[in-house]
């Protein structure tokens, strides 16, 4: 195997890597290979929409291909990273096919990332390009991105999907169709990356201070997309709504627009989960398959609970994923939205489970599913990492030939995350059913599972700590019936502070941080409880929140 083009990624083991390859998981080409394969198979067929555009195949790898030699023309080249911040809409999918055509690296941020977000990951994977909308729901993303040019010294370019100002490159240009001679494909399929080289770079859900990037290949990404598309029925006939944001692994690769795309299907791009457009969008193109977070299902559900579902006529499968989906809600899908359910309990690190569409009801709504592969590991363990009985819960540990062997560049918290032999550490206490279904009971992690957006608790904390005012603090999970968990933060306080919510998170507005992360509920006390170790007692603080709920559910926000 050839040796990644960047250092820092960590990869399978060459004896595994080969099972891998002799087992038929890795199939040793790039992913543009195997999609501009499809493209050719099916030239007119709708791969692609986002309103009223709209790009056959052909149109789409055609893009692509173009832009490929425009990316490079700006000086991008193999193993380069862009930073990705684009609003669901065309323009991220023909970027993002371009960048694994030219063996540009994205890196996926997400659409609610702010300064403090995007320039720590501008930095860490020295990344020397930037592509933002020019604005999206109020905030001017082309301002930030060019502070940020200025701040990050690998970064050199801005691109902007939408109104340009000076200095930067017009996105929407850069992803035109090509002159039609043909010397774009020609020069794409002559230089396509190794299959061992990184495809794409997603954010852990973190648990540490600030995300770790995970790095996944052109072998194990197209292997997650294609296995999951085959578990989750997609066809030439699919045609797939993305309604979370793309750059999230589970609408981009779970199977999502990646798996749809390389089946043949049709992807429809949408920038808002909110029910009324969803369903009008979904009886518009005849939407048979999309994926949603527990909240937006509960959202769907209520909606057509008071509108009725006709909208929803076309839609098959309804994926639900990212949290846990409360039993009671399952049961609701089918009959009020006139679908089938598919739970699917995944992780940017790797490993898939799916409920399988043919499974009974009581596996489908009561458990979150198998792993998809034959090829995937999966543990559940006690503190000292021995596998405990079926039916009892354990921590989770995972192997695969899509789960990484390690983050990108963090030997520090690779020991702790991964084994010795290699086995990720997901930080959920699961438990195998009697089915042979996996539960999600718990976790062991510390982090707010805010609707699907993973929450680091530490990294609240750290930036709760800059605030002058305050002594020590912990962030816990509040429940929450809308979005599962809410931030909630704990402080001991120097003397008569008067600090209150509003003021903390004034704090860390000011921090320029992702709106989601901010604390929704201030508890202050005058200590926080510890363990025999002397730790924060995070446990004590849960069950102290769930108390103050039930008594007063007034305290909820
Ligand atoms: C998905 O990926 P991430 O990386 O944002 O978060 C992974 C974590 C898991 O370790 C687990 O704690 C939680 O999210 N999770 C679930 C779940 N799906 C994910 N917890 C309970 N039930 C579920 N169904 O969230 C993700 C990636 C690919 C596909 C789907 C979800």
């Amino acid at each position: 195997m050839v040796s990644p083009i960047i250092e820092g990624v960590v990869p399978w083991p060459a004896d595994v890597a080969a099972q891998y390859v002799d087992a038929g998981y890795w199939e040793n080409r790039a992913l543009g290979s195997h999609l501009w394969e499809q493209a050719d198979r099916t030239p007119d067929a709708a791969a692609l929409v986002d309103g009223d555009l709209r790009l056959s195949y052909a149109e789409l790898v055609d893009r692509a291909d173009a832009a490929a030699t425009r990316l490079a023309a700006l000086g991008l080249e193999p193993g380069h990273r862009v930073l990705v911040q684009l609003v669901n809409g065309w323009e991220f999918v023909v970027l993002t096919l371009a960048c694994l055509r030219a063996g540009v690296v994205p890196v996926m941020a997400l659409p609610g990332h702010r300064r403090h977000e995007l320039e720590y990951l501008a930095n860490h994977a020295e990344a020397t390009a930037i592509a933002v909308p020019d604005s999206f729901r109020g905030f001017d993303h082309q301002a930030l991105a060019t502070e940020l040019v200025a701040a990050v010294p690998s970064l050199e370019r801005v691109l902007v999907a939408g109104d340009t100002a000076e200095g930067a490159v017009d996105l929407r240009s850069l992803l035109a169709q090509s002159d039609g001679s043909g010397e774009d494909r020609a020069r794409w399929d002559a230089e396509q990356p190794a299959p061992d080289e990184v495809a794409v770079f997603l954010l852990s859900g973190g648990t540490t201070g600030l995300p770790k990037l995970i790095a996944r290949t052109h072998n194990d990404y197209v292997y997650n997309a294609k296995c999951a598309a085959s578990v989750s029925g997609f066809d030439r006939g699919t045609v797939y709504l993305v309604a979370l944001p793309a750059g999230h692994n589970f609408p981009l690769a779970c199977p999502g627009l990646l798996g749809a795309l390389l089946v043949g299907g049709t992807v429809v791009m949408l920038d808002s989960p909110e029910p009324v457009q969803a369903f009008a969008t979904i009886a518009r193109e005849g939407v048979t398959h999309t994926a949603a977070v527990p909240a937006v299902a509960q959202k769907w559900i209520d909606h057509a609970a008071a509108v009725g579902a006709d909208e929803l006529a076309t839609l098959r499968v309804l994926q639900v994923g990212g949290s846990r989906l409360v039993d009671e809600v399952a049961r609701r899908v089918r009959p009020v939205l006139g679908c089938t359910l598919q739970q699917v309990f995944g992780m940017a690190e790797g490993l898939l489970n799916y409920t399988r569409l043919d499974d009974p009801d009581d596996v489908i709504c009561c458990s979150q599913g198998r792993p998809m592969s034959p090829g995937d590991e999966v543990l559940l363990v006690d503190e000292l990492d021995r596998a405990v009985p079926d039916g009892t819960p354990g921590a989770l540990l995972t192997r695969g030939p899509y789960t990484p062997r390690g983050y990108y560049r963090a030997a520090e918290h690779n020991a702790r995350a991964f084994t010795a032999d290699g086995w990720y550490r997901s930080g959920d206490i699961c438990v195998w059913d009697a089915t042979g279904n996996l539960v999600v009971a718990g976790r062991d992690k510390d982090l707010i599972n805010r609707g699907g957006e993973k929450i680091s608790a530490e990294e609240v904390e750290n930036l709760v700590y800059l605030i002058p005012d305050v002594e020590q603090v912990a962030a816990v999970a509040m429940p929450d019936s809308d979005l599962g968990e809410r931030v909630c933060v704990y402080v001991v306080c120097r003397e008569a502070s008067g600090l209150d919510l509003a003021g903390v998170r004034e704090a860390l507005q000011a921090r320029q941080i992702a709106a989601y992360k901010l604390p929704e509920h201030l508890v202050v006390v005058d200590a926080l409880p510890q363990t025999k170790v002397g730790k924060i007692d995070k446990r004590a603080l849960r069950e102290d929140i769930v108390a103050r709920l039930q008594a007063d559910p007034r305290v909820s926000r």
